[in-house]
């Protein structure tokens, strides 16, 4: 029976939930309220069904690991899919396809994918409740996993439908496409790996996923809404949603400036975001707002504000250790869900490089057992914690602040062992805006034929929901509407020596260069003009604590012109692609780059 509230007067809400029912024909029905109780109940019965495996309850209270399909492990870029009316709305990067086809032949998936199972319905707000800079989604879902992660990484239930009142939200529609017929036994991770589709409908907000019950493919808020879906509003309503970082910067003196910051995949973002100054460095903080995702609004003052959309932290755990980042070892040491890591013999999870010592014994990601030097790898590559954001020790207090905080800098970086500085900052707001539309990471897999680099524009190249070149035109455009314009920089942690070795010692070190970044935004940090824009001189940075020499600055900082050419030049593949819609400010900062390099 289901449990719909008896106070809704929401009739789109109660039509569509009945609509879907019918096409995906479930065997029951559960509007999600999103209480402690419900959690605790669903998490139960998660582990009655084998699905969940409790944690030592002394180690690791009240978490528990799951293990999902080892098809089904990580988001589906090439099952995922932008249906606006016209192809050159979603440009030449993202996959489209026909909405009204699309519609009718996900229709036929969904048809009776519920069967013997329950639908639940989970209200979200991305975003403190009632913020203006907040929005509404209602996930429908047969995942009862899903469930329990939504409500780690959103607000979830009744207080949103509260919040909602009649007003509309953004519809996604998700099915792990497993049907069960009349006394069939569920299997752990039920999944369509085969048929998986991830389809965004941004003209009518509608998001239906299908097939897949792993990460961004399911928890449909982070992802689909936060980003595919909300930066196609953030056009129209001239605001940004961004796969950015938010911290606070805070000074010795109890100032902070906050930041907003782009990385693409494998930059240590989620540890940037929660960074902690090494030792003999004392007195700056890193004050965590946000690890993934920005919303970012003009506020009455000119400024912009920002706030983290998301509730909790889906985070990578291979590479995750008190060495790299204690804070989000702390964030997950209660009340978390592991997917995919692996299970120690006293109950509790490890993953590859968690620790310095191989445990003599593990059961792995897989479910089978694990010795040191067995050959497999004992947690999948893309393994993850989910945990509430609030159990992070660096957490800002202003973190749910529904104003958002006012960004002073975006930062954008990639991972590149040669050409770019440690750290420059940008000329002006367009030049800004090519440095964040060119960057990306070193191009190491054969896959790519571009020299050197691949990019990743503002790192949001799987998830913008609209053409690209429109996305540049839209961050273009932003001056003279913003009058207090955020300044923009351009960081490398990963620049090398000629013989391989890293220049710069990076992690906690690089909070010597957040405090250049906030010196600089209050223009009392010094730098020189470089042809890559504004950058320190060795005496500009805060050396203390740290033995590094001026000669090897200079190596850090130095320029490789032939190179240098040769990386701007590189950028004609990208423009090229963009035809049309390419911005005709980026080939003006284009040449302006190459004149700069003679
Ligand atoms: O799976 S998620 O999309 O949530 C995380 C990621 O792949 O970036
Ligand atoms: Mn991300």
């Amino acid at each position: 029976m289901p449990n719909t509230p008896t106070d809704l007067t929401n009739k789109n809400l109660i039509a569509w939930v009945e609509d879907i029912a019918a096409l995906c024909q479930p065997a029951d029905i559960h509007w999600c309220d999103g209480s402690q109780e419900e959690y605790d109940r669903l998490c139960l019965s998660l582990v009655n069904d084998g699905v969940f495996i409790p944690l030592n309850a002394d180690k690791r209270p009240n978490s528990f690991l799951c293990r999902s399909d080892p098809k089904d492990v990580a988001r589906a870029e090439d099952r995922t899919f932008i249906c606006s009316a016209e192809e050159k709305d979603a440009g030449p990067t993202n996959n489209w396809r026909n909405p009204e086809i699309m519609k009718q032949q996900m229709t036929g998936l969904f048809e009776g994918s519920m069967r013997g199972r329950t639908l639940y319905v989970i209200p979200f707000s991305m975003g403190p409740l009632g913020s203006d800079i907040a929005q509404i989604g209602v996930q429908i879902s047969d995942s009862p996993y899903v469930v329990v992660n939504m409500r780690i990484m959103a607000r979830i239930g009744s207080a949103v439908l509260d919040v909602l009142g009649d007003g509309e939200y953004i519809k996604c529609l998700h099915s792990v496409g497993y049907p069960l017929s009349e006394g069939q036994a569920d299997v752990a991770w039920p999944c369509d790996v085969d048929n998986r589709y991830i389809v965004h409908f941004p003209d009518d907000k509608n998001i239906w996923s299908y097939g897949s019950g792993y990460g961004g493919n399911a928890l449909l808020g982070k992802k689909c809404v936060a980003l595919r879906i909300a930066s196609s509003m953030a056009r129209d309503e001239g605001w940004l949603a961004e796969h950015m970082l938010i911290v606070g910067i805070e000074s010795p003196e109890g100032k902070t400036t906050y930041i907003a910051g782009a990385f693409p995949s494998a930059c240590g973002k989620t540890n940037l975001a929660m960074l902690i100054s090494p030792e003999g460095y004392e007195g700056w903080k890193i004050k965590t707002v946000g690890d993934d995702i920005a919303w970012i609004k003009p506020g009455d003052d000119g400024r912009l504000y920002a706030i983290n959309p998301e509730a909790g932290f889906f985070g990578v755990a291979p590479g995750t250790s008190m060495q790299s980042n204690p804070s989000a070892m702390a964030s997950m040491q209660e009340n978390t869900i592991f997917t995919n890591v692996a299970l120690t013999d006293d109950g509790d999870v490890w993953w590859e490089d968690m620790t310095d010592e191989l445990p003599e014994h593990l059961i792995d990601w897989q479910g089978n057992d694990w010795t040191p030097g067995c050959g497999n790898l004992a947690a999948h590559p893309n393994a993850r914690f989910t945990a509430p954001a609030s159990q992070c020790p660096s957490i800002d207090p202003e973190w749910e602040n529904p104003k958002g905080v006012p960004i002073d800098a975006f930062i954008f970086g990639g991972r590149l062992s040669n050409i770019f500085p440690l750290v420059y900052q940008s000329f002006d707001w367009q030049h800004g805006v090519y440095m964040a539309a060119t960057v990306g990471s070193e191009a190491t897999a054969a896959a790519d034929n571009q020299v050197g680099i691949r990019r990743d524009p503002m790192a949001m190249l799987p998830f913008c929901g609209y053409n690209m070149g429109d996305y540049w035109q839209h961050w273009l455009g932003m001056e003279g509407k913003v009058k207090h314009l955020p300044k923009i920089f351009r960081v490398n942690w990963f620049r090398k020596d000629e013989d391989g070795k890293f220049l710069w010692p990076g992690f906690g070190q690089n909070m010597r260069v957040l405090q250049w970044i906030s010196e600089s935004i209050q223009g009392e940090a010094g730098a020189e003009e470089t042809v890559f824009g504004m950058s320190p001189r060795y005496e500009n940075l805060n050396w203390t604590g740290l033995d590094y020499s001026s000669e090897k600055f200079a190596e850090l900082m130095a320029l490789e012109k032939e190179a240098s050419v040769k990386e701007v030049e590189s950028q004609s593949v990208m423009f090229d692609e963009l035809g049309d819609a390419l911005p005709k400010a980026m080939i003006v900062q284009r040449d302006k780059a190459l004149d700069r390099l003679g």
